[in-house]
């Protein structure tokens, strides 16, 4: 009866970022399953069918997918760097677009994250410094510790460069609207950009300067390859993640998103606090990135419906991802705009396994029916 005429939030709306249009600001973070297929670690049905359900988000970010085996941490995340991976990457982008979704590849090299067994040649992982992660991985036999790694010669740093823009190139011939780039959780690039990582004396290092090289030159060598209009890069610049620290995050990220921002890439994605943790882990003044950046910026980690609409309203952000809301809510973005209940994710089938805990969430109509 009370049914004044409501305006629909901002984060329900329209938004373009770079040259890719999106129907909504509801944004589906980059979750690693571990189900690509068992030895070629391409895309199968199974993970068709799973971002098919779910191309209603206004964009889908692809699970951190590695450039090359090198860049591998964790059993069965998928690849794109084979045939046999784009061809599997194909028929996913094809279902998402065939429902009138978006989705872009996030192109991932672990650096120091990663185990022997999942190395080319079983040799050690590769940093910036020989410095190990205090964390575990999971391989064939189950949750293991990383790997000593060793430092990267800087002769060795054109090849991965060249690795990242190949894996951009790939996702466009597989259908993607285009990248993100992993800068975030401490993978090799955070491995750079952090000194708790990053101990190098040479150019790649020291300095916030150094520290930032590598990074650019990934993010150069891509926009080459496909357009700045279809690269964004996600940072993490306050997360512990995967053992990672940094003396002066506020120094090093607002000079690395300058650089970013004059460089006119498509969107800058924050993991805002400790990732899956708190918002609140150390101070850290992310509206300075915001101004920084001419792109669109998406906010992430630990938003509920009123908190997105919110900050988008506000225009603290142009878009909000969520993770775990996703695994659980194929239909997040109805369920949402409705205010409808949400189904509750089950850690236990996150990593790994068949369709249970993967596929078989329901979406509001068929919970009804
Ligand atoms: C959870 C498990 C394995 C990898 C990240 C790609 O933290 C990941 C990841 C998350 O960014």
């Amino acid at each position: 009866m009370s049914s004044s005429v409501e305006t629909l939030p901002k984060l329900f709306t329209p938004l373009t970022i770079g040259d890719i249009a999106l129907s909504n600001r509801v944004v589906m973070a980059p979750l690693t399953r571990n189900r690509a297929t068992h030895g070629s670690d391409a895309p199968n049905a199974l993970n068709v069918e799973y971002y098919r359900q779910r191309a209603s988000a206004g964009l889908i970010i692809s699970e951190g997918t590695q450039i090359s085996q090198q860049g591998q941490g964790y059993i069965w995340t998928p690849g794109i760097y084979s045939e046999a991976q784009v061809e599997g990457w194909k028929a996913v982008t094809e279902a998402v677009h065939a429902e009138g979704g978006k989705i872009v590849a996030q192109i991932w090299h672990v650096g120091r994250v990663s185990h022997v067994s999942l190395q080319p040649g079983n040799k050690a992982p590769v940093a910036p410094s020989a410095v190990a992660a205090r964390t575990k991985t999971y391989i064939e036999s189950g949750f293991a510790e990383v790997s000593q790694p060793r430092a990267l010669p800087a002769e060795e740093l054109p090849g991965i460069v060249a690795d990242y823009a190949r894996a951009a190139e790939n996702a466009r011939k597989a259908g993607f609207d285009g990248i993100e780039i992993h800068g975030a959780n401490g993978y090799l690039i955070d491995q750079f950009l952090k000194d708790g990582t990053n101990q190098r004396t040479d150019a790649y290092g020291g300095s916030v300067e150094n520290r930032v090289r590598f990074p650019l030159e990934v993010v150069d060598a891509v926009t080459k390859a496909i357009g700045k209009g279809r690269v964004g890069i996600r940072i993490s610049p306050v997360s512990p993640a995967n053992g990672i620290s940094d003396s002066d995050p506020q120094a090093v990220f607002g000079h690395f998103v300058a650089e970013l921002g004059a460089r006119g890439l498509a969107f800058l994605h924050v993991v805002e606090g400790a990732t899956g943790g708190p918002r609140d882990i150390a101070p850290f003044d992310y509206d300075a990135l915001r101004k920084a950046f001419k792109g669109a910026y998406i906010a992430n980690n630990g938003f509920d419906r009123e908190t997105a609409i919110a900050a988008v309203e506000s225009g603290r952000a142009d878009a909000i991802a969520f993770g775990k809301a996703f695994i659980a809510n194929p239909d997040l973005v109805e369920r949402l705009e409705r205010n409808a209940p949400l189904n509750t994710p089950q850690a236990e089938t996150f990593y790994g396994g068949d369709a249970r805990g993967y596929t078989d969430y329901p979406a509001l109509t068929e919970k009804a029916a």
